[in-house]
């Protein structure tokens, strides 16, 4: 299965309702590895630019009223097939449409605060980590079960 690296943000209502811990293990839990973490304020252009394909759509204000209004932590994933498996995580974007276990499901009700984003595609995940971190801020580093030092011979 690929490698590949994705972009996740817990946004502020994940972070008001006190859920970033819970959902950092979830994403640890699934074996993905953190390879850039920050938390920000998302300035009104960078969260345009972020939904600029939402634009004209009737909950596009409310979606960037919420974002701009409190912090976001901001996360670069990697790991095997890390785009669909992220997405997997995070579930359907109408928490109600979800199932149990989806970290949409279990911590919200409603949108457009629906406590995280994902991307959706590789070319989408690109953008998005580009859009957030420079280069020298992705970290390269083994966990635990990659690195041959821990391994049992
Ligand atoms: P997802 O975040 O699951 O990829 P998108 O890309 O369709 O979903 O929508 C981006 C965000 O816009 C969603 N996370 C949600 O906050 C908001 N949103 C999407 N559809 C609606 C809707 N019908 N009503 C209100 N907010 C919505």
């Amino acid at each position: 299965m690929p490698i590949e690296r994705t972009f996740v943000m817990i946004k502020p209502e994940g972070i008001q309702r006190c859920h970033v811990g819970e959902i950092l293990e979830r994403i640890e839990r699934k074996g993905m590895k953190l390879i850039a973490i920050k938390m920000l304020k998302c300035p009104l252009e960078l969260t345009e630019k972020l939904y600029e394909v939402h634009k004209g759509k009737e909950f596009y204000q409310r979606l960037i009223d919420l974002l701009i209004l409190g912090p976001v932590i901001a996360m670069v994933v990697e790991g095997e097939e890390a785009i669909a498996a992220t997405r997997k995580l995070i579930g359907s974007t109408d928490p109600k449409e979800g199932r149990p276990g989806e970290i949409r499901f279990d911590y919200c009700q409603e949108m457009p605060a629906n406590i995280i984003h994902a991307a959706d595609s590789r070319q989408r995940a690109e953008f998005e980590i580009n859009l957030f971190f420079t280069e020298r801020e992705l970290v390269e580093y083994r966990k635990i079960d990659e690195d041959w030092l821990f391994r049992k011979s």
